[in-house]
């Protein structure tokens, strides 16, 4: 049965979801909530998901799953195949560690709500709001880049992707679309070079999706 995918084009926790539903092959119609106009305030959206925030997933007659982090674990466990994560429990755990930097640590300080604090509440100029969210952005690449410039590869944990890799590329997307210089982290840019060359992570990619703009 085809699910119900709340997002957003520009949304690095709805590219998440987007790229493990890819991956397992599971059928999925997204409804674009614009998060840059406000309609994840809209009550009707609020009923989905309290937050106001983009993932939500629906399946037909369920109530809504949101948090992206809990709808990769729910994946996980209805449609095993092909496994996102490990199957020992210290490298499950480490796994879950790498991802949780970019999608714990990092991400919800760049969201919008929290860029519009800073400018509305905290009265931070432009450039400053961008030292923000470039600083935070590139301190999560910085402690991924330790964690994987010695690890075998091609991908985080081994031969295939894994809840990781997914959110490795979400970030590192995010960081590229803000135009900030990668450079440093060379280990991280070859995995999700390598991860954007599957299908299943370039499909899911923001630019990609219905609204972004036309690349020139
Ligand atoms: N921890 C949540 C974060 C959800 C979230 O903040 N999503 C962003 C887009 S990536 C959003 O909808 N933000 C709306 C806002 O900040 O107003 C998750 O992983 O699903």
């Amino acid at each position: 049965m085809t699910l119900d995918l709340y997002g957003f084009w520009r949304s690095l926790a709805t590219f998440r979801v987007r790229i493990a539903l890819n991956l397992k092959g599971v059928d999925y119609r997204e409804h674009r909530v614009d998060i840059f106009s406000g309609e994840q305030y809209d009550p009707s959206f609020r009923a989905i998901n309290p937050m106001a925030a983009v993932p939500a997933l629906v399946e037909h007659g369920q109530p809504p799953l949101t948090q992206s982090m809990a709808i990769l674990e729910y994946l996980e466990e209805v449609y095993p195949d092909p496994p996102l994560l490990p199957a020992s429990p210290r490298a499950r755990a480490h796994v879950r560690a790498l991802a949780m930097i970019p999608a714990c640590d990092a991400h919800p300080l760049l969201v919008p709500r929290v860029r519009a604090y800073l400018s509305d509440v905290l009265v931070l100029d432009e450039p400053s709001r961008m030292a923000w969210l470039e600083h935070w952005s590139l301190t999560a690449l910085a402690a991924l880049e330790q964690h994987l410039a010695a690890v075998p590869g091609p991908f985080c944990a081994g031969a295939s992707p894994t809840i990781a890799d997914i959110c490795l590329a979400a970030h590192m997307a995010g960081a590229r679309l803000s135009k900030f210089d990668t450079s440093a982290f060379p280990a991280c840019n070859r995995i999700v070079d390598h991860c954007m060359q599957l299908d299943a992570f370039a499909q899911a990619h923001p630019l990609k999706q219905p609204g972004a703009p036309v690349q020139g």
